[in-house]
C-alpha cells in the first residue's frame, strides 16, 4: 500500500478521498490555488502545495503543476477524483512516465472511451447491447436515411463527437429527416468542429441505469449493482438512487454482467461506471462508460457496505478485488441529492456569495454529508457551485426518501441562493414517490417542482414581519430590565402596556420585489407576548395573528392557522425555514442617519420605533454638528443619531432601555441661530 498520496482535485471529492486515506493511515497530499488557500481539503491533508491562480486552466488542470507536486513531496500516487485531469489520457500517461500510479484504469482504456463511437464499436464486438442504429463511416445522407427508415421513427441523430446530450437532434418522421440531418451536421460542425453522425432508434421514455463495475490487475471483475440517475436537468444529475427501483433480480444480473463485459472489453482496471438506457419495456441498451469515480458513487457505498475508494487504493497498489460478486449484497436502499448554489427559480444560475450560515442536518450513519466547505466559505465563480452531497439510506425506498426530505428541511443555509427546495419539492412530489420516473422528470412535472413562489410568499411575511416585531420587543425587555431603572415601565417582568393600539409599518424585499407590511399591535389589558393579537395587512390583504418567539423558532397563529418556522436573521438578511424550503427576505430599513427636526419646536424625533440602547449627552450639553446624540434599536439593527447642526440639548426625553415610537420626541434641542 502506499504511504503517501496526492489528490488532484478539490472540494467534496478531495475531502472524501483524505477521509478514507486517513482511515488507511496512507499520508496525503493536496493542491490548492489561490482562491482555494483556506479550503477545507488543504486543512485536512497532511501537506498542500500551491499550484496556481484560481482559473482551473491555470491551476487543477496543470497536469505539470500537479505531477511535480507529487515529485515535490513523495507521493506515490495520485487520485485525480473526477472532473479535471480524471479522463485525461495525457495526464494519466504523464504519471506513469513519471513513476507515479494513476489511481485509475490504463491509458488505453481511458483512450477507448473517449470518443463515443469507438466506444460503441468496442462494445458492438463485445456483444454489449446498443440502441438500433447506424453508426458507420459512410456518412453518405442515403445510407443514413435508409437505417432511419429501416428502424422506424422516431430516430435521434447523434454528432459521434458530442456528448452529455449536446449534438441530439429528434426526428419525429421521414418527411423531416432531410432537414433534421442538415440540422445536425450544421450543428455538429459549429460545437465539434467534425460533423460525423449516427442515428439511433429514439426511445421515448428511458431510465438512465448505471451499474458500478470494479475490475482489478488479476482479472477479476465485479459489478456493485446499479443506480438510477434518471433525474436530471440538462444532462446534470439531480437525485440519485440505489438500487434502481422496478429493478427485478434478473434484470439486475444481465446489465451487470453485460458491464462487465464492457469492462472486459477494454481491458479496464479500477471503478468504472457504465451507462445504460433502459427503455419501458426492460430492454437496455449501451450508453457510454466513464473511467473515473462518479459523483454519485456513494449511494453504492450506503447499499453495498464498500468504501470504494478504499477499493481504489488498493487495487492501484496491485491488491485483488476485496470482495467476490457472490460475497456482494444489496442492503436497503439510497438517495444523493446535490446540494448546489445555484437559485432553480432564475434558470439556476449559479450564485456564489458567502456561507453566512451552513446548519446541516445531523449526520448519522443512515445520513452523510461529502462536503468541501465550511460555514463562513465563499462559493465561488470559479468551480462548480456545489456545496455538498446529501446521502440518506434506509431500509426501504420509501423510508430512505422520507429521510431524505426530512434531512432536505433542516438544512439551513444563508448568504448564498442554494437548489434546497427545488430538491425537497422533487423528493416529495408524488410521480417521484410513485416511481413514475424516466429521464424526462424534471420537465414532465415542471409545476409540482417548481412552486407558485408569489402565494407561499404572501403566507410567509406576516410570519416574518411579527418575528421581526416581536424579537424587537424581546430586545427591549431586556435592554429595559437590565437598565435597572425602576420608573422604567419595563422594568417589571409582568409589565403592563399601554392600551393603545400601535402601529410599525416595515419593508421587506424578496428578491427584487419590496413589500409594504403595516403591522397594528392591539394591547389587550394583560398583554403577554402570545395573547396579543396584531393585525397585518399586505397589499390589502389582512392578517390576525399572534405569536411567541424562542431563540430563531417562531410559533405563530395566522387567521386562525397554528404553524412554526425557524428565522435566522444576519444583520438585515431574514431567512425563514419551512419544511418546503427557505425564503429569503432584505428588512429594508428606512434611512435613519440623521433624526428629523421638528420645526414646531425644535425638538428631534425619533424616525422609527426602537429601543434606546444609549444616551450620549444631557441637558445642557453643547454639542457639534454630527455629533453622536443617542443610540437606538430597530429591528436588530444599532443606529447612531447625531446632531443635526451646532447646537445645545435643553432637556432629554428617553432613557436606555426605554421603548421609542416613531415620531416620539427624544430631546429638545436649540441652534445657536435660533
Ligand atoms: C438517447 C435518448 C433516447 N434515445 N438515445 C442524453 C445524453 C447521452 N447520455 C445520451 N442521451 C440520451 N440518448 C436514444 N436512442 C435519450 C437521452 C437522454 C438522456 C439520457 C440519459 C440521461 C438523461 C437524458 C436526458 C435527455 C436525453
Amino acid at each position: 500500500m502506499f504511504n503517501k498520496i496526492l489528490i488532484a482535485n478539490r472540494g467534496e471529492i478531495a475531502c472524501r478521498i483524505i477521509n478514507t486515506a486517513k482511515q488507511m493511515g496512507v499520508l496525503t497530499v493536496a493542491v490548492y490555488s489561490d482562491a482555494d488557500k483556506d479550503a477545507l481539503h488543504v486543512h485536512m491533508a497532511d501537506e498542500a502545495i500551491y499550484i496556481g491562480p484560481s482559473p482551473s486552466r491555470e491551476s487543477y488542470l496543470l497536469g505539470d503543476k500537479v505531477i511535480a507536486a507529487a515529485l515535490k513531496t513523495g507521493a506515490q500516487a495520485i487520485h485525480p477524483g473526477y472532473g479535471f485531469l480524471s479522463e485525461n489520457a495525457g495526464f494519466c500517461r504523464a504519471c506513469t512516465t513519471n513513476n507515479i500510479t494513476f489511481i485509475g484504469p490504463p491509458v488505453a482504456a481511458i483512450e477507448a472511451m473517449g470518443s463515443k463511437s469507438a466506444a460503441k464499436n468496442i462494445m458492438e464486438k463485445a456483444n454489449v447491447p446498443l440502441v438500433p442504429g447506424y453508426h458507420g463511416d459512410d456518412q453518405s445522407r442515403d445510407i443514413i436515411k435508409k437505417a432511419a427508415d429501416d428502424m422506424g421513427y422516431p430516430v435521434l441523430l447523434k454528432a459521434t463527437a458530442g456528448g452529455g446530450g449536446k449534438g441530439m437532434r429528434q426526428v419525429w418522421s421521414e418527411s423531416e429527416f432531410d432537414e433534421g440531418l442538415a440540422a445536425a451536421k450544421r450543428e455538429a460542425m459549429s460545437s465539434f468542429g467534425d460533423d460525423t453522425m449516427l442515428v439511433e432508434k429514439y426511445l421515448t421514455q428511458p431510465r438512465h441505469v448505471e451499474i458500478q463495475v470494479f475490475c482489478d490487475n488479476h482479472q477479476h471483475a465485479v459489478y456493485l449493482f446499479e443506480r438510477d440517475c434518471s433525474v436530471q436537468r440538462r444532462h446534470q444529475k439531480v437525485i440519485e438512487e440505489a438500487p434502481a427501483f422496478k429493478m427485478s433480480a434478473k434484470l439486475r444480473a444481465q446489465m451487470g454482467e453485460s458491464a462487465i463485459k464492457s469492462a472486459q472489453a477494454i481491458g479496464y482496471q479500477g471503478a468504472g461506471t457504465v451507462e445504460f438506457l433502459l427503455d419501458v419495456d426492460g430492454s437496455f441498451y449501451f450508453m457510454e462508460m466513464n473511467t473515473r469515480l462518479q459523483v454519485e458513487h456513494p449511494v453504492t457505498e450506503m447499499i453495498s457496505g464498500q468504501d470504494l475508494v478504499e477499493w481504489q487504493l488498493r487495487v492501484a497498489a496491485g491488491e485483488v478485488l476485496p470482495k467476490t460478486q457472490e460475497q456482494l449484497v444489496i442492503n436497503g436502499h439510497a438517495f444523493e441529492a446535490r446540494i448546489y448554489a445555484e437559485d432553480a427559480n432564475n434558470d439556476f444560475l449559479p450564485a456564489t456569495g458567502k456561507l453566512s450560515l451552513l446548519q446541516t442536518p445531523i449526520e448519522s450513519e443512515h445520513v452523510r454529508i461529502d462536503t468541501g466547505v465550511r460555514q463562513g466559505d465563499e462559493v465561488s465563480v470559479y468551480y462548480d457551485p456545489m456545496i455538498a452531497k446529501l446521502i440518506v439510506w434506509d431500509e426501504s425506498r420509501e423510508k430512505a426518501l422520507k429521510r431524505l426530505a426530512k434531512a432536505l428541511s433542516e438544512y439551513r443555509i444563508n448568504g448564498v441562493t442554494t437548489n434546497i427546495d427545488f430538491l425537497y419539492n422533487l423528493a416529495t412530489s408524488k410521480p417521484f414517490i410513485e416511481e413514475d420516473i424516466d429521464t424526462g422528470f424534471i420537465e414532465k412535472n415542471h409545476s409540482l417542482i417548481f412552486h407558485d413562489g408569489a402565494q407561499e410568499l404572501l403566507n410567509e411575511l406576516p410570519i416574518v414581519a411579527l418575528y421581526l416585531i416581536l424579537s424587537n420587543e424581546k430586545k427591549a425587555h431586556i435592554s429595559a430590565a437590565q437598565s435597572n431603572d425602576p420608573h422604567s415601565p419595563w422594568h417589571h417582568p409582568n409589565a403592563w402596556r399601554l392600551n393603545e393600539a400601535h402601529t410599525h409599518v416595515l419593508v421587506l424585499a424578496h428578491n427584487d420585489d419590496e413589500y409594504t407590511v403595516t403591522v397594528e399591535q392591539l394591547f389587550q389589558s394583560q398583554g403577554q407576548g402570545s395573547d396579543v393579537n396584531y393585525l397585518i395587512n399586505i397589499d390589502n390583504k389582512q392578517f390576525d395573528c399572534q405569536g411567541t418567539i424562542s431563540n430563531n423558532i417562531i410559533l405563530v397563529n395566522i387567521n386562525g392557522h397554528r404553524s412554526q418556522a425557524t428565522i435566522s436573521v444576519d444583520e438585515n438578511n431574514i431567512s425563514l425555514y419551512r419544511e418546503n424550503g427557505v425564503f429569503n427576505f432584505t428588512h429594508i430599513l428606512p434611512d435613519c442617519g440623521q433624526l428629523d427636526i421638528d420645526d414646531k419646536h425644535g425638538g428631534l424625533t425619533a424616525p422609527m420605533n426602537g429601543t434606546m440602547v444609549s444616551v450620549l449627552i444631557k441637558a445642557g450639553d453643547f454639542v457639534k454638528k454630527n455629533q453622536p446624540l443617542v443610540i437606538m434599536e430597530a429591528m436588530k439593527m444599532e443606529h447612531t443619531i447625531k446632531a443635526p447642526s451646532d447646537g445645545t440639548i435643553d432637556e432629554v426625553f428617553f432613557q436606555a432601555g426605554d421603548m421609542v415610537d416613531g415620531g416620539a420626541e427624544l430631546l429638545a434641542f436649540s441652534t445657536d441661530d435660533e
